[in-house]
Formats: C-alpha cells, sequence, structure tokens
C-alpha cells in the first residue's frame, strides 16, 4: 500500500529541500545585531540591506536572521533565496549570568507570515536555564509541527560546569540532545578535528548536522579549511556569519563555500578561483 504522508511531513519536506538542495548548504547567519551588538559589523555591513543583497547575488543557499530584519531586507532576499527566522535571541548588556538565557524574538506563526521556509532556536545545553529554553523549544516546534515547518536549533553547550564547549564530548551530546528534543536541523560548534566532529554528527543520528562559523579565522583559507574537514566528517555543510560579513570581500568567501559544499572543489582551488589567496 501506498504511504501518505501528513500534510505536515509533507511541508517540512518541501521547506527543507529549499535550504538543503541537494542535502548540504550555505546558510548565511546575521543574527549579531542583536547576540553581541552592532559594533560586530564593520561600517559598510551595518546597513542589513546591503549585506543581503551581496550574499544573496552570490549565491548563499539560505539566510537565518531575526524578524525583524527579515521584514526590513524582503526586498534583498524574497524570491531569491530560502529563508530561517530565528525566534530566541539575547543581548549581551545583560547581566553576565542571565546571558546563559534566550529569550523569545518571535514565534512561529510571524515567521510564516514572512515566507519563512525554517525557524530556528537556540538552546544552551548545561545552563541553569536549560529547562526553560527546553520548554520553549517544545512549543515552537509543537507550532512547527502543525504548521509543516523545519526547526533548526543551535544546540550551543556552555554554562558554569562546562569548562570546554567545545569538546567533542560536550558537543556531541548537545547535537544528541537536540535530536532527542526533535531538532530537523542541527548546529554546533567546530571540535577542531573531522575525526572529533564525525562523532557530533554520528551523535545527531541522521538528523543534518552544520557547522556553527565561528570567530573570523585568521585567513579565509583556515576557515576553508575547516569546513572541508566538515564535509568529511559527514557534515551537512555550514550556517556562518563573522567569516563573512567581516570580510572586506563577502561574496568571494560565500562563493568559495559554494565551491566547496557543493562542487566537491578543495579549499585552495576555491579560494584561489575567488582571489583569497
Ligand atoms: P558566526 O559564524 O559569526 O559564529 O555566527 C554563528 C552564530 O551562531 C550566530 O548565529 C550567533 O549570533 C553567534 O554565532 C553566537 O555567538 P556566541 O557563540 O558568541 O554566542
Amino acid at each position: 500500500m501506498e504511504k501518505v504522508l501528513s500534510f505536515s511531513s509533507v511541508g517540512k519536506r518541501v521547506r527543507l529541500s529549499r535550504i538543503l538542495k541537494d542535502g548540504k548548504a550555505v546558510i548565511f547567519a546575521m543574527d549579531h545585531g542583536m547576540e553581541h551588538g552592532p559594533d560586530e559589523f564593520p561600517e559598510e555591513h551595518l546597513n542589513p540591506k546591503v549585506i543581503i543583497s551581496k550574499v544573496v547575488s552570490a549565491g548563499v543557499d539560505a539566510i537565518m536572521v531575526n524578524p525583524g530584519i527579515a521584514r526590513l531586507t524582503y526586498e534583498e532576499w524574497g524570491n531569491k533565496t530560502a529563508l530561517i527566522v530565528k525566534v530566541t535571541g539575547k543581548t549581551v548588556l545583560r547581566p553576565k549570568e542571565d546571558q546563559f538565557l534566550q529569550s523569545p524574538t518571535g514565534i512561529v506563526e510571524e515567521a510564516i507570515a514572512l515566507g519563512a521556509d525554517a525557524v530556528a532556536a537556540t538552546i544552551y545545553w548545561g545552563t541553569p536555564y536549560e529547562d526553560v529554553m527546553m520548554e520553549r523549544f517544545v512549543e515552537i516546534a509543537n507550532a512547527c509541527s502543525i504548521y509543516g515547518m523545519p526547526i533548526l536549533q543551535l544546540a550551543y553547550p556552555r554554562g558554569p560546569t562546562i569548562q570546554n564547549r567545545y569538546d567533542v564530548k560536550i558537543v556531541k551530546y548537545g547535537a544528541r540532545a537536540a535530536a532527542e528534543i526533535g531538532a530537523d536541523l542541527i548546529k554546533t560548534y567546530w571540535t577542531g578535528s573531522k575525526e572529533t566532529f564525525s562523532q557530533v554528527v554520528k551523535a545527531a543520528s541522521g538528523i543534518p548536522v552544520l557547522l556553527s562559523g565561528g570567530a573570523r579565522t585568521p585567513k579565509p583559507i583556515d576557515f576553508l579549511k575547516i569546513v572541508e574537514q566538515v564535509l568529511e566528517a559527514g557534515g551537512s555543510g555550514v550556517v556562518v556569519g563573522r567569516n563573512v560579513f567581516q570580510l572586506k570581500n563577502p561574496e568571494a568567501m560565500v562563493r568559495a563555500l559554494i565551491r566547496l559544499v557543493h562542487k566537491g572543489e578543495s579549499p585552495e582551488e576555491a579560494a584561489r578561483a575567488e582571489g583569497l589567496m
């Protein structure tokens, strides 16, 4: 007998396929205006329209932004690339101990209104606020299930008991917890090697794992080499912010990442072709 999917399963599949067109993706993250503050952007990229227009024209598979930025920049991304709306966030203006909590920045219905292909939400696994964030995640994921909307989890272990948040044991635990709570996509930290990152991918048990870009590397080729190892470890691509928007030529980095992720080129080939070496 032919298996008939639920409406919601179809919706999730259709939306996910707009992001992971060949099973992999280069996603541009730009929630830093809230997460780190506007000084994170070089002056020429403070205006979200400018940087989003650049990365979209370079061919990113999706952008991940807060609802207000999606609204401000719809002319730049609409009908041109997939949209992931992040519905949790925090500022670093908070007292230090409260920076372990992500609060709502939007709701699933707003993301739908904006035309989103997925929503994103963070859980800081291991913090004293883990319980609150888990509860919120379950609420968001429930709404997503109704509307056929995929949910990406920024699975970020941190907190007072975690000494090294990049330790494979810790990152792997976060990725597994993300899979167990029902994430459809997982974004997490680089663990420092292909071997360790493959353990993270395995722990996620088939839920696609994407690299969380991290701070800008000294040279563009350094970042491309990390992404190469992520792919070799079975990772599904990258969600990158600073290693794109903090560069003078963000388009070149996006195109180089596309060469790696979708065309299987080496970091050296991709960097040379895009004038990054
Ligand atoms: P980057 O590529 O710049 O690291 O962006 C990825 C990201 O997860 C952003 O979405 C988020 O704002 C930031 O990193 C979180 O940074 P931090 O680890 O300092 O909380």
